[in-house]
């Protein structure tokens, strides 16, 4: 198949706000690589049914970093947050680069962090709905890849 390959984003400015051309297939990967800001508290990275505030999130990927560091993961759907599903574990160090992958399979996203799988999150909104990528909070952002099916 001769998928457009989208040209990255380089070093947006945050909040950013960007379409995924063509919108996501079973096997196309979104890679982020950034760095989490020394007195960072929390960031995002969505992926979202639109570029409207009260858009559907498909994906809420959500480091926190409080009295311990976790990663809240959530679906956002009729303005009203579903049901988290967290992971007692930071992939990411406050001040330290990283990088994120999240590839789309048939029924779910998997994500890797600095190169090793994190999480498997099930599709709660179907991926074909999705058409933004967002990334908000206490994180600077080189880049946003995209990588389309082989
Ligand atoms: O707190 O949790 C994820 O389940 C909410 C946060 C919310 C999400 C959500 O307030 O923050 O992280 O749009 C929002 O308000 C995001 C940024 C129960």
């Amino acid at each position: 198949m001769a998928f457009y390959q989208q040209q990255p984003f380089y070093n947006p400015r945050i909040p950013f706000r960007g379409p995924i051309q063509g919108g996501l297939q079973d096997g196309k990967s979104i890679i982020i690589s950034g760095r989490v800001l020394p007195g960072a508290n929390r960031f995002h990275v969505n992926l979202q049914c639109g570029s409207h505030s009260g858009a559907n999130v498909a994906l809420h990927f959500n480091p926190r970093y409080e009295d311990t560091d976790y990663v809240v993961h959530n679906s956002y759907l009729n303005r009203t947050w579903g049901s988290e599903e967290r992971k007692y574990e930071s992939p990411f160090a406050k001040g330290q680069t990283f990088t994120l992958q999240i590839l789309v399979a048939q029924d779910r996203y998997k994500i890797s962090t600095n190169g090793r799988h994190f999480m498997d999150y099930k599709h709660r909104i179907p991926f074909t709905q999705v058409d933004t990528v967002a990334v908000e909070g206490m994180v600077e952002v080189n880049s946003v890849a995209f990588q389309n099916p082989a």
